[in-house]
């Protein structure tokens, strides 16, 4: 493990600061380089060996990949769902060129393994929604699943065409308490847990009975990290594999809270990503991650929900408190 040397690009967003801290903890602090567009907190600086680095900028890329000995690639940066329906045109542009670039530089520099990370966007409103099959109608109608279902495609064209080792998952909603996401659609199923640890009320931007695929932070990491360290022949899809954990409504969620504090109330006023995750599936196959390489979740709501609220509980949260209240 000590002869690979990694870069997380996006190494600050939601899943990138907590896969980072999984990667030193596997790879070593030395060996694992934490770029991101800028360096969100001093604080942060001291954890992590930083590098700046806009992904659009492929010659930069390529520099940091020779410059710290480059093995392996993980490439987190992407405008998501909501975000992208706000300006359609810089999310294809970061999203595809930043994909491309990642692509190439490792195809050129004889990178040994990509991340990429794909979402349950690819899927629309011709899929079929329950259980939704690895195989199946695409579709997607968002911008967001447009670039990450290209991405999938550029995924496998580079390891037919190259033998590049690139490896994909398709995340579904993903709920921590260490970095807040931004921009999803799935994003409410995060806030929900600080609004109801700061005692506020919640408005949620869907309708309560939308259901969701979702997975807790931790079983998103040990997916990412058990499909990269399973052996590449066990390895047999190569656009992006369907994984899920649980599926849940706003409405169950709020239930689950409530029995943690019972009186915590939600009211429901949806907006424009109501359609976004009308064209959505509501629950996920992952059969063949299960088969191919082993996956299985761990946490289900209800853990989900109780270590949710026992962090956050831990967790300063006097800002989030005072921002709450300006809005509420
Ligand atoms: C989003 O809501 O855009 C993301 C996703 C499902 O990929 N969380």
């Amino acid at each position: 493990m000590q002869n690979e040397n990694i870069l997380l690009i996006g190494a600050f967003g939601q899943i990138g600061t907590e896969l980072t801290e999984a990667l030193q903890g596997i790879y070593g602090e030395s060996h694992v380089i934490a770029s991101d567009i800028r360096l969100s907190s001093p604080e942060k600086a001291e954890r992590v060996r930083f590098e700046q680095l806009n992904v659009m900028d492929a010659q930069r890329l390529g520099e940091l990949v020779d410059k710290h000995k480059i093995t392996q690639i993980y490439h987190l940066a992407a405008v998501l769902s909501a975000s992208g329906e706000q300006d359609p045109m810089f999310a294809w542009q970061l999203n595809m060129e930043g994909t491309i670039n990642v692509l190439e530089v490792a195809r050129e520099k004889g990178i040994k393994k990509v991340y990429f990370p794909s979402s349950i966007a690819v899927f629309g409103k011709d899929t079929p929604r329950e259980n939704t099959p690895q195989h199946t109608v695409m579709n997607p109608s968002t911008v967001y699943g447009i670039s990450k279902l290209a991405g999938e495609r550029w995924c496998e064209y580079y390891f037919n065409r190259y033998g590049l080792d690139v490896r994909s998952l398709r995340y579904p909603g993903i709920i921590s308490y260490k970095t807040p996401p931004g921009g999803g659609t799935t994003d409410y199923a995060v806030d929900i847990y600080y609004k109801a640890v700061v005692r506020k009320n919640f408005e949620c931007f869907l309708k309560e009975s939308t259901y969701l695929p979702m997975m807790y932070m931790p079983d998103a990491i040990k997916a990412t990290l058990d499909l990269m360290h399973a052996d590449a022949s066990k390895v047999k899809v190569r656009n992006s594999y369907n994984v899920s954990a649980m599926s849940f409504s706003p409405r169950e969620v709020t239930k689950a809270i409530q029995k943690h504090y019972p009186s915590f109330k939600a009211s429901f006023r949806p907006d424009f990503r109501q359609k976004i995750a009308d064209s959505w599936p509501t629950s996920i196959d992952d059969s063949v991650a299960r088969e191919d390489w082993g996956w299985k979740p761990e946490y289900n709501l209800e853990s989900m929900t109780t270590d949710m609220i026992q962090n956050l509980s831990k967790m300063d949260l006097t800002q989030y408190k005072k921002e709450a209240s300006a809005v509420v």
